[in-house]
């Protein structure tokens, strides 16, 4: 950790708390390696993504090494999309064919540019196979349709000059993009969580929220990493929006563009925000605590990063990032659905703050964060918010909320317990530190 970081962290005591309980505290429930490819999977896991591996890792039994799996295959492909230096003749088949590598045993692929970052998941995708056949049928089936899915979409966007040089078109595009690249993730992992029997069955038939699950965390990519992708020659903004307020997405780069710029990202978060309402629910759809909490981080990082995003014009110099400290505060917070719910409320009443009058989407963004607040309070209704007598009314996303609080009550007393526990060491931890300063500086300076 750089001196940076680990100021920052003391800038922020409570976070600097929460990354203390989260290493020292945190029960964890990590599978060990059964066989030497589990083990080289588990490495390629923790190479690829170092927090979400951890995520992953700590999943139940029944679902870790599916999803571990998935992820990696998922991973590989989109090594394959990315790599500028293999040619379309290559790339495309590669791609559409790519869900029948599944039904080798010895497949593995060398043909990446020599500085592509996951590689090695290629060159090792032989030990991926051999846990992928040791799954139960039904989650390789599953894992194999997505794989095609998406392989032929990118193979799609590959193949597709248009895209290639001028980027996203519509909003609708924008969409369907975003589908090929997240949306299915989610339908594979619906898919997968409902076949283990850990979420509401009826998210199998409702794919538009696992859909927006999807979309939700793609968009928050898309507007965080303009720099990155305009560095790269490619661009992912939807030209339907930004078009409202630049000629070339390349402008905003420009200080004297700055206003026009942080309007386009504002409706970009208007945009994604649309996308919330659908996540909310579909969250209070999973009842294992573990899945939950695989699905449920990566949300609250993502509207904690569009609260970062919005009107921050260093987004045109570089990738935004949320700090690490705040991310350990958001995986403590994020273990219940009433933590979820108030992780949204948090951010989205930042995100109504900070826009200016003077943004062209105020009335849009204040719609739509007033419109988001009331759905959080039907979820979870203040009883001193409702009339006397009156009791909240029992929507169907109301009774699954209740459900999944009511659920989650065992765990809050876990949560209290450990934090307790974690508060005192904390303290205990700080006394220390300090009398330990104190005697140095003493026996340092006051010796005769
Ligand atoms: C993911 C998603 C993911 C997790 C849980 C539920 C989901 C439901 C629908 C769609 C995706 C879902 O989460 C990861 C999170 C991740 O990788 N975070 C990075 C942070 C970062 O900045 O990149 C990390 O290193 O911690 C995710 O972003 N994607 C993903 C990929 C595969 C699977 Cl199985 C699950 C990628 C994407 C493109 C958003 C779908």
């Amino acid at each position: 950790m750089s001196l940076s970081k680990i100021l920052e962290l003391l800038e922020h005591p409570l976070e600097l708390k929460a990354a203390f309980q989260l290493k020292y505290f945190r029960r964890s429930n990590v599978a060990t390696p059964s066989s030497s490819s589990e083990k080289v999977c588990y490495e390629l896991l923790k190479l690829t993504s170092r927090s979400f591996a951890a995520v992953i890792m700590e999943l139940v039994d029944e679902l870790q090494k599916p999803i571990m799996v998935f992820y990696l295959v998922l991973r590989a492909l989109d090594t394959i999309e990315d790599d500028m230096t293999i040619s379309n003749d290559v790339k495309v088949p590669l791609l559409k064919d790519f869900h029948n590598n599944l039904k080798k045993t010895d497949w593995t692929f060398n043909g990446n540019g020599p500085n592509e970052k996951d590689r090695v998941v290629l060159t090792k995708f032989d030990q991926i196979l051999s846990v992928y056949h040791s799954l139960k049928p039904e989650y390789q089936d599953i894992i194999k349709k997505i794989t095609r899915e998406m392989g032929a979409g990118m193979a799609k966007y590959a193949e597709d000059q248009d895209f290639n040089l001028n980027g996203v078109k519509t909003i609708k595009e924008y969409d369907l993009y975003c589908h090929y690249v997240a949306g299915l993730v989610g339908e594979g992992l619906t898919k997968l969580i409902v076949a283990a029997k850990f979420g509401n069955p009826s998210l199998k038939d409702r794919l538009v929220l696992s859909e927006s699950m999807g979309l939700f965390l793609q968009k928050t990519n898309i507007i965080r990493d303009y720099k990155e992708d305009l560095d790269d020659g490619r661009t992912f903004w939807p030209q339907e929006i930004w078009g409202k307020y630049a000629k070339n997405l390349s402008d905003f780069e420009k200080l004297e563009n700055l206003d026009s710029g942080l309007f386009c990202v504002s409706e970009l978060v208007l945009n994604a925000l649309g996308e919330v309402k659908n996540s909310l629910i579909y969250l209070s759809m999973v009842y294992d605590h573990s899945a939950f909490n695989f699905c449920a981080i990566p949300q609250v990082m993502a509207i904690a990063t569009l609260a970062e995003v919005f009107e921050n014009p260093l987004v045109f110099k570089k990738n935004v990032k949320i700090r690490k400290g705040t991310t350990c505060q958001l995986i403590l917070d994020a273990r219940t659905y009433k933590g979820v719910l108030d992780i949204f409320s948090h951010y989205l009443r930042v995100i109504h703050h900070k826009c200016p009058v003077s943004d062209p989407n105020y009335l849009e963004i204040s719609l739509k964060c007033g419109e988001l607040e009331q759905f959080l309070e039907e979820l979870n209704p203040d009883p001193e918010h409702l009339p006397q007598g009156v009791k909240p009314s029992q929507t169907e996303d109301y009774l699954n909320a209740q459900k999944k609080m009511e659920g989650d009550q065992s765990l809050e007393e876990v949560i209290e317990k450990e934090t307790a526990a974690a508060n005192s060491a904390f303290v205990l931890f700080g006394i220390s530190l300090a009398a330990i300063a104190f005697l140095t500086y003493v026996s340092l300076f006051h010796t005769h």
